[in-house]
């Protein structure tokens, strides 16, 4: 800018009164000089807030520090009163403390959410560091402003980090369970804070070989359908158990049951998120026994065939099958007939070796009834693979041998049939019989006439 003036009177002055706006930050030296030589100037000098945060991702709870920095970037010292608004968000809350490095405080005041500083005796080329303490108290992001002499505004953002860890434990009540057991799978969420943890939900599916029964849960519940224990809300130190129960409808082999917990809440650490428990389930075959014999009742020195049959009904083959039919001392063995495997007479042991699931094995063990009275025979059948039902595992079947010498007892009116037709040969009188037969038949032709 340039004036060409005169008319200046002796003894007084003359003043140009020129605006100039402030554009940037700094100390800015303006010269004025007079016809080429003389040159005198002016420094403005501005004042450069900066804010920065101690941490900007900080968790509920937590109380942060934010450095208020306002540098003297002139050449001389600011005495006029700079005043600062710090306004805090609704995240944030000032915590009744503050420290200053450097220049003055004038005046401090809280006005609702802003707090006020009017600063001054700021010296050229240093700063003044007002130190705040302010804590978190809801999640979310937060702006927080500050404002110097209503004009400049700086602002921070802290983004807060809702945290917390949690851990799943996972057990079974039993590693090795046989085929139809029942067990109990316990699944144990904790979290171990900072924080609450939101919308907490364990995936905990059951594997196929595993039938659902049921559950147990202190806390939420429990779909089978989709594998998901919704818990809610899990405070900090707060432990919660989820039992399931199921049956193991799976035989030969292992089974992998795996839970994941997951939640709304930043977790820190997910590598204890999961957990796995394994089984291994040994092969089974349920064998049954069922012994018959060919005759209910028998004359001593007949012959009675017992036939005892070996079915595996599965699942697995079974090896090493062993029936052991030791017979009664009543009987005299006389032949057997193995569909499969070896017979010892002497000790009673049938070795069938291994029955495939599904398939059968007969034995006929032919004897002659040496005494009378009820001869029980008894087989039971083994193997070295665990067997779910133990209850079919032995049979016996009963003949009624009766002596010739002996006259028969009063035959049961519903069994008739089931003796032997010749022992009436042995007691009965034909001619008796006869005879008692043909008065029943004149009695009824005289019944019939007087009817008549
Ligand atoms: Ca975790
Ligand atoms: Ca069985």
């Amino acid at each position: 800018m340039i004036w060409v003036v005169s008319d200046i009177a002796p003894g007084s002055s003359m003043i140009i009164t020129v605006k100039v706006k402030v554009v940037r930050d700094g100390s800015w030296t303006n010269n004025l000089t007079l016809n080429g030589n003389f040159t005198v100037n002016a420094t403005v000098t501005t004042v450069n807030p900066i804010k920065t945060v101690n941490n900007s991702n900080p968790v509920v709870g937590e109380v942060i520090e934010y450095n208020l920095t306002v540098n003297n970037t002139g050449s001389v010292v600011i005495s006029d009163n700079v005043t600062l608004v710090d306004s805090l968000p609704d995240g944030l809350v000032y915590a009744g403390d503050y420290s200053v490095v450097g220049g003055k405080v004038v005046k401090f005041a809280q006005s609702g959410n802003k707090l006020i500083w009017v600063v001054s005796d700021i010296a050229p080329g240093s700063s003044m560091i007002i130190t705040v303490k302010v804590k978190v108290v809801r999640d979310g992001s937060w702006t927080n402003n500050l404002t110097l002499n209503g004009n400049f505004t700086v602002n921070a953002t802290v983004t807060t980090v809702h945290k917390a860890d949690l851990v799943i434990i996972k057990n079974v009540s039993n590693k090795s369970p046989n085929y139809l057991d029942k067990i109990a799978w316990s699944i144990t969420v904790v979290n171990l804070g900072p924080n609450s943890a939101h919308d907490v939900v364990v995936t905990d599916l059951l594997p196929n070989g595993l039938v659902y029964l049921g559950y147990d849960a202190a806390k939420g519940a429990y779909n089978p359908i989709t594998g998901l224990w919704n818990i809610g809300v899990l405070n900090v130190g707060e432990r919660v158990v989820l039992t399931i129960y199921s049956l193991v409808d799976v035989s030969n082999s292992t089974i992998i049951n795996l839970a994941v917990v997951n939640s709304t809440t930043y977790d820190p650490n997910m590598s204890n998120n999961k957990d796995n428990e394994s089984i291994v389930v040994s092969p089974a075959a349920d064998l049954e026994v069922i012994k018959v014999s060919n005759v209910d009742f028998a004359v001593v020195g007949d012959t009675v065939i017992w036939t005892i049959t070996v079915i595996n009904h599965g699942p697995d083959n079974a090896t090493n099958v062993r029936l052991f039919d030791l017979l009664s001392s009543s009987l005299k063995l006389v032949n057997f007939i193995v569909s499969r495997g070896s017979f010892n007479k002497f000790t009673g042991v049938w070795s069938l070796g291994e029955l495939k699931a599904g398939d059968n094995a007969t034995i006929r063990i032919i004897t002659i009834a040496l005494v009378s009275g009820h001869v029980v025979n008894f087989a039971n059948v083994t193997s070295d693979v665990y067997d779910p039902n133990m209850t079919n595992n032995k049979d016996n079947a009963t003949v009624n041998v009766i002596n010739k010498t002996i006259p028969p007892e009063s035959p049961e009116p519903s069994k008739p049939s089931k003796l032997p037709v010749h022992s009436m040969r042995a007691t009965g009188n034909p001619i008796l019989m006869v005879l008692m037969a043909c008065l029943l038949i004149g009695s009824s032709i005289v019944y019939r006439r007087r009817k008549n």
